[in-house]
């Protein structure tokens, strides 16, 4: 079968990225049957052809208007598509889609008619925000990392910045590379316009935000760096959680110590 990629290296290497993104949060645990979801923004690997690509299903109306993405190309995990099937056959599990000139509408051009992500609209909203900003985030991932959503089970965790000054203390390089921190998101339905309002408060501050009793969303210039957000800050959360099932509250890294590895790094405060 013909596929979207045939031909085009650049998009074949994002595609090939997500599939081996995929792969790693089924490995890790994140990932049970259809969670989570991944969205690319491939627009700068699409040439003229695909431009001219009839769509292969109705537009679907996106419910809000997304200017910043006019024109704009993402390839999805198709929803109630598995992370595992990605990893192995990601055109048969996810799509590539169009953004309509009146940015209010997508349309599925790419491989077959896969319906994308329940959290689109978060994603979008998202990649329509960034671009706005005219920053360089490409990819945004959302995941189930079991660590960090155990930790949303309690409110105290959930108050502005504990779960950050927490996380970058059990480990130095956390902070290092996980610089803005965990941006938090009190509970809201799954895949709502809600929640994906009170995703995009917090991405001036943070590019991970953890959405409590349910997982993260994390935004980065391509997904493999998104995945090593989340990685690293849920490799953080599990020696919090290590330290507690041996019995003991750690300690974290002293005031003193966090200040020498933020001058040393050259960190934000
Ligand atoms: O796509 O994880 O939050 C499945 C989800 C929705
Ligand atoms: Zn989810």
């Amino acid at each position: 079968m013909s596929s979207i990629l045939d031909g085009r290296p650049a998009l074949q290497y994002e595609v090939e990225q997500v599939a081996e993104v995929a792969g790693y949060l089924w490995q890790k645990g994140w990932a049970e049957r259809n969670g989570g979801n991944i969205t690319v923004n491939v627009t700068a690997c699409v040439d003229d052809e695909i431009r001219q690509m009839p769509a292969i299903a109705p537009a679907v109306d996106m419910g809000t208007v997304l200017p910043h993405l006019k024109g704009c190309y993402f390839f999805c995990k198709g929803t109630n598509k598995r992370m595992r099937d990605l990893a192995r056959r990601p055109m048969e599990n996810g799509s590539v889609i169009r953004i309509t000139d009146d940015c209010a509408h997508y349309e599925i051009i790419a491989d077959n008619p896969v319906k994308p992500t329940s959290e689109l609209p978060s994603h979008l909203a998202m990649h329509n925000y960034l671009l706005g900003k005219g920053q360089n985030c490409k990819a945004a991932l959302h995941t189930h990392p079991i660590e960090l959503v155990a930790m949303s089970h309690t409110d105290k965790f959930l108050q502005k910045d504990v779960l950050t000054n927490l996380l970058w203390s059990m480990i130095p390089e956390t902070k290092a590379f996980c610089p803005r921190g965990l941006g938090i998101v009190p509970y809201q339905l799954p895949g709502s316009q809600r929640l994906a309002e009170a995703t995009l408060e917090q991405l001036d501050d943070y590019d991970v935000t953890l959405w409590e009793k349910h997982g993260v969303c994390a935004v980065a210039p391509d997904i493999m760096e998104a995945f090593d957000q989340v990685d690293v800050l849920n490799k953080s959360a599990q020696i919090y959680i290590n330290a507690r099932a041996m019995g003991f509250e750690p300690d974290g890294m002293s005031a003193e110590q966090m200040q020498e590895m933020t001058k040393a790094f050259n960190l934000p405060k």
